[in-house]
């Protein structure tokens, strides 16, 4: 193994319940040794081990790792929190702590609602629910890692296991929490802390993984639909967006450029120049981003399910028969993405596409959904069903298993699939990929967004807290549909969902079948204008962007930040889930309400300048500001340098817009990243990292790392409201000279 980073791959496969039992012999493997060391930073944990039923082995034992980094068995009882494991009856694993008055719960993965998940009982498997409102509990992923907040006394929970769980946090105002786990494999359990959250966030992103560096142009807007019925629209679309100058870098194709919704299939009739549509697309600098489902049609005339067959790659049914459901082609059967013949299998499936020139791939449906079955088993009614009882069977690695014990694991296996074949037909490109279901590590495989929410203020108002916890369980490149999915939008709609969206992760306007369109110019020029503006907004501060990401991938920070991520010693922070904080910087506080013009917002300590400018206003502060339907609704704190652009249209065009650092306030620190934006190269030093500095107006910039030959020779520094140009190519000469 190269180096450390290639280490934790390896060790994260062997460690998640992807597959290995946990091992009974932990103090003698070497592995686990160095695990232990490299997973500790400066963040205590515990794991606790609860092995399958049918082995001779203590039913659970934990283990902790001391200052020494030594791993020793302590008695159960004695554990933080007072957690503890146990196997209950029949095929059930419970864990249970204790939940102080005091502690919020954040994280959880996909929850409806807000923040703080505290006092109901949350269950966890993944599920299709394409309407969901707030009597809705499951949705489309499984993340089970909960952030029990309650000051220095914060802490992590990491239940692996991708079986069904029920996680009750408080339920019952008795302070105690408790996971059940449905399942006859192990489980690990993970306790992390106590420490401050961006720790706690940093070692669980250890453990389970972060999100590489994505291609650039996948940090611009997405522009889909369910459907873009053809070539002729698709074609539309994009000279749309260039005759209008709004910005734009992806159109996305729905389930209707497949002949009759079948993978790997492309419609003669509606997309007869499929890959010259791509080319020309490609020459107007956007990607086409295709979709693609699991299900393939059980039929001898449909290539994948013959080649499928052949390979014996489909998930069978306790009878030995390939198990069948119904989805968009009709009877399907599904590939067990579990093993990894099955994930190679389907990446020389995906060589088709990537032969064509898509962008990336969009995978649905992974949960997996199918027709008429939404809901395959209801832990607050049901046992786990013996094995044989269950939908089908899958292969884990210790053998066949029951699908619900491995059900968390079907979409992010599928995602990774897709994502390890982009990665082997171009390699030295990054990669984008979409999921809509995933598990726990699934950050590792690319972007999620959350499914089908509707165009409501409501779902406008909690893409903000999910998408905050959805960020603390890792996944980095997360959004929702811009404009909501179902139902109709209107202008005052999107315009205000734009303005929260402009700071998603994941950028993507995107509207299902048979409601009004909502592309930008959809409801006359005065919202175009204001949305055209908006978006240019997000492309100016693609830089930043592309630093937030960079920060993720050192620390497991994600972009949507809540205040007290940065503000831990606030208590009116801990509080605020209609706000929040893109990358350190940036403090978002749009409107989220129909009607509505003002909104009270919250500064915490530090000064802010609204982000389009307008005086200062020292904070903590609450105020009443008034957002405009063109204005970006956010404030910069005082103290940083943002590294801005002039507007322009698609990421084709970054290199050649030169960058202008503005400074905020008489001292200010910042941070310049360049590298190409779209190969691995950066892995291998080509990139430059650049600290800049603003000390009672004398200004400095210093490279930490240097590296990227295609460097601009020229930034423009803007402090106290004058511009200046500075010669990046000759600092990085001297710098270079001096060492
Ligand atoms: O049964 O592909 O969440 O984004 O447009 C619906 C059609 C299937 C659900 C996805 C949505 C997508 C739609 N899909």
């Amino acid at each position: 193994m190269r180096n450390k980073t290639e280490f934790w791959h390896a060790a994260r496969q062997a460690v998640l319940h992807v597959g290995s039992r946990p091992d009974r012999k932990p103090a003698k493997s070497p592995f686990r040794q160095q695990f232990a060391k490299a997973i500790v930073g400066r963040t205590p944990f515990i794991r606790l081990e609860v092995t399958p039923p049918d082995e001779a082995a203590p039913f659970s034992f934990a283990l902790a790792n001391d200052a020494r980094l030594k791993w020793r068995n302590v008695k159960l009882g004695r554990l933080p929190l007072q957690l503890s494991a146990y196997r209950a009856q029949g095929a059930v694993t419970v864990v249970e702590f204790a939940l102080p008055s005091t502690a919020q719960c954040w994280g959880l993965g996909e929850r409806y609602g807000g923040l703080d998940q505290r006092s109901r009982v949350h269950t966890l498997i993944t599920t299709d629910d394409h309407s969901h409102q707030e009597s809705s509990d499951a949705l489309y992923k499984s993340i089970p890692v909960l952030y029990l907040m309650d000051g220095a006394q914060s802490h992590a929970l990491f239940v692996d296991s991708p079986a069904p769980q029920r996680w009750d946090l408080d339920s019952r105002l008795d302070e105690r929490g408790s996971v059940e786990i449905f399942t006859r494999r192990g489980v690990s359990i993970y306790l992390l802390g106590p420490a401050p959250l961006p720790q706690l966030v940093a070692a669980y992103t250890l453990l389970t993984g972060r999100t590489p560096l994505p291609p650039r142009f996948s940090l611009g807007h997405q522009q889909s639909r369910w459907s873009y019925p053809d070539e002729s629209t698709i074609r539309a679309i994009a000279t749309e967006f260039r005759n209008r100058r709004i910005p734009c870098d992806a159109v996305v194709a729905d389930i209707d450029y497949m002949e009759d919704y079948r993978a790997f299939t492309i419609s003669r009739e509606r997309f007869p120049k499929f890959e010259g549509m791509i080319s020309d697309l490609g020459a107007q600098g956007f990607k086409l981003i295709p979709i693609v489902d699991p299900g393939i049609l059980k039929s001898r005339r449909d290539a994948t399910y013959v080649a499928g067959t052949h390979k014996d790659v489909f998930c069978r049914t306790v009878q030995g028969d390939p198990f069948v459901g119904k989805v968009w082609p009709g009877k399907c059967c599904f590939p067990d993405f579990v093993r990894e013949d099955v994930r190679e299998f389907w990446g020389e499936r995906l060589r088709f596409l990537f032969d064509k020139g898509v962008g990336g791939i969009w995978n649905d449906m992974n949960e997996p959904a199918l027709f008429g079955q939404q809901r395959p088993f209801d832990p607050s009614k049901q046992q786990l069903p013996k094995a044989s009882d269950q939908m089908f069977l899958q292969t884990a690695p210790e053998g066949t298993v029951g699908h619900l014990e491995v059900r968390g694991l079907y979409g992010m296996q599928m995602a990774r699939a897709a994502f390890e074949a982009q990665l082997a037909a171009r390699p030295d490109q990054r990669v984008f990929t979409l999921t809509r279901s995933t598990y726990a590590g699934g950050q590792r495989y690319g972007a999620v967004w959350l499914g089908d929410n509707k165009s409501w203020f409501e779902h406008l108002r909690l893409s903000i807290p999910m998408l905050m916890n959805v960020g603390l369980c890792g996944f980095a490149q997360s959004g929702v549909d811009i404009g909501g999915f179902g139902e109709n939008a209107d202008g005052e709609l999107l315009i205000r969902w734009y303005q929260t969206g402009i700071f998603y992760p994941f950028f993507r306007n995107h509207c299902a079948m048979g409601q009004r369109p909502q592309e930008p110019w959809a409801f006359g020029p005065k919202v175009e204008r204001a949305i055209r503006k908006l978006i240019r907004a997000r492309y100016r501060l693609t830089r930043y962007v592309e630093r937030l990401f960079v920060e993720h991938r050192e620390s497991g920070a994600p972009l949507m930040r809540p205040l007290a991520w940065h503000y831990p010693d606030d208590s009116h922070a801990w509080h605020v889930s209609d706000q929040f904080l893109f990358g350190e910087d940036l403090l978002v506080a749009p409107i989220l309400n129909r009607a509505q013009r003002e909104r009270m917002v919250y500064l915490p300590e530090g000064c802010w300048e609204p982000f389009d400018g307008g005086a200062v206003i020292p904070g903590p502060t609450q105020i009443v500001v008034r957002w405009g339907f063109d204005e970006v609704p956010a404030f910069v704190r005082h103290g940083a340098i943002l590294p801005l652009l002039p507007a322009f249209e698609h990421m084709g065009q970054l290199e050649q817009r030169t960058i202008l650092l503005k400074c905020y306030g008489q001292n200010a620190s910042g941070r310049l990243w360049l590298d190409d934006g779209e190969s691995l190269a950066y892995q291998r030093g080509e990139y430059d990292d650049w600290q800049i500095q603003l000390r009672s107006g004398r200004l400095s910039l210093d490279p930490r790392h240097l590296g990227y030959a295609k460097r601009p020779k020229r930034v423009l520094i803007e402090a106290a409201g004058q511009q200046t140009s500075i010669s990046l190519s000759d600092l990085a000469t001297t710098t270079a000279r001096r060492r």
